[in-house]
C-alpha cells in the first residue's frame, strides 16, 4: 500500500512539473557587428521570425517534452542538433521547415548547433534544470572577419556576441551578486577555438561539463573549454568588489588586434 501511495505521489509529481513545450526555431542570414561596427556574416536560429545578432538561450526543466517546428529562411541547408543529447534534425533545405521532437531526462547545460555548417552560424545552447537559482550565460566564441576556415584566423573574440566594453551592458552575462550568494554561470563555447578562463578573486567549482564528466566537483579559478562545449560553474563569493574573468590566451582579449577589447568581463560583488 505505501508503494501504492509512493507511485501515485511520483505520478503527479512528474505530471505537475514536466510539460510539453513547443518551440519554433526559425534560420535567417545576416550579419553580427563586432565593437568596432566591423560586420561579419552568419547565420543564426532564433525563436523569433526575423534575423537576431544574438545565440539563442532556451531553459526547460528536467523532464519537458518539446515539440520542434524549425523554419529555413536562409539561403542554404541547416541541419541542427544537440550532439550531448543525441538529437539531431534532418536537414532542412532552404525555404523548408520540418517537426521534430526532444524529451529532456536530464540536467546540464548543452550546446545547440548545425551540422553543416560549424564556423558562420551562433550557434545557441539549451539549459535543462538549474531553475533555482541566480544565474549567468555567457555564450563565447571566436569570429575571423575573413569568414574563411582555410586558414581559420580569429580575429574577435566574443561574450553573447559582445566583446568588451559592450559586455558591461549584457546584464545576463555580467555577474552581479552579494557576498554569499550562490551564483551559477553557464558558459557555452560555440566558436572554433579553445579557450580557457581565469577567474579573478574566487575559485568556483565544476557543477557539469559536458567533455569530461569526470571534473564535476572540481575548484578551481581557471576552466579550459573546448569547442562546441559547455560547463556550469557554481561560485560562492565571500568578499566584495570587481572583480576581472578573461581567457588566459590573451589573443582571445583582443578584438580586430586591439587589447582588451575581447573576452574580459567584470563580477560585481556587494555587500550583503
Ligand atoms: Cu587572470
Amino acid at each position: 500500500m505505501r508503494y501504492l501511495i509512493l507511485f501515485f505521489i511520483m505520478t503527479y509529481w512528474n505530471l505537475s512539473f514536466s510539460q510539453i513545450k513547443t518551440l519554433d526555431i526559425y534560420i535567417h542570414h545576416g550579419q553580427v557587428l563586432m565593437y568596432d561596427s566591423i560586420a561579419i556574416d552568419v547565420t543564426s536560429f532564433n525563436n523569433i521570425d526575423s534575423f537576431q545578432a544574438k545565440h539563442l538561450n532556451l531553459k526547460y526543466s528536467v523532464g519537458d517534452s518539446l515539440l520542434i517546428s524549425i523554419y529555413n529562411r536562409d539561403s542554404s541547408s541547416h541541419q541542427l542538433c544537440i550532439p550531448y543529447l543525441n538529437w539531431f534534425s534532418d536537414t532542412i533545405k532552404t525555404g523548408d521547415s520540418l517537426n521534430s521532437s526532444l524529451k529532456l531526462n536530464q540536467s546540464g547545460f548543452f550546446v545547440l548547433k548545425d551540422v553543416i555548417h560549424n564556423h558562420n552560424v551562433l550557434d545557441g545552447s539549451i539549459q535543462v534544470g538549474y531553475n533555482n537559482n541566480k544565474s549567468f550565460y555567457w555564450n563565447i566564441r571566436s569570429f575571423s572577419s575573413v569568414n574563411s576556415l582555410n586558414p581559420y584566423r580569429p580575429d574577435y573574440f566574443t561574450l553573447n556576441t559582445h566583446s568588451k566594453p559592450d559586455i558591461v551592458y549584457d546584464s545576463s552575462a555580467v555577474p552581479v551578486a552579494n557576498v554569499g550568494d550562490t551564483v551559477l554561470i553557464f558558459i557555452a563555447n560555440t566558436g572554433l577555438s579553445y579557450h580557457s578562463l581565469h577567474f579573478h578573486g574566487f575559485h568556483s567549482e565544476i557543477l557539469f561539463s559536458s567533455k569530461f564528466s569526470n571534473h564535476s566537483g572540481r575548484l578551481k579559478d581557471t576552466f579550459p573549454i573546448y569547442p562546441k562545449q559547455s560547463l556550469i560553474l557554481r561560485m560562492v563569493p565571500d568578499k566584495t568588489g570587481i572583480y576581472p574573468v578573461h581567457d588566459h590566451n590573451l589573443l582571445a582579449v583582443t578584438g580586430g588586434g586591439i587589447y582588451p577589447n575581447g573576452m574580459f568581463i567584470s563580477m560585481k560583488i556587494n555587500g550583503q
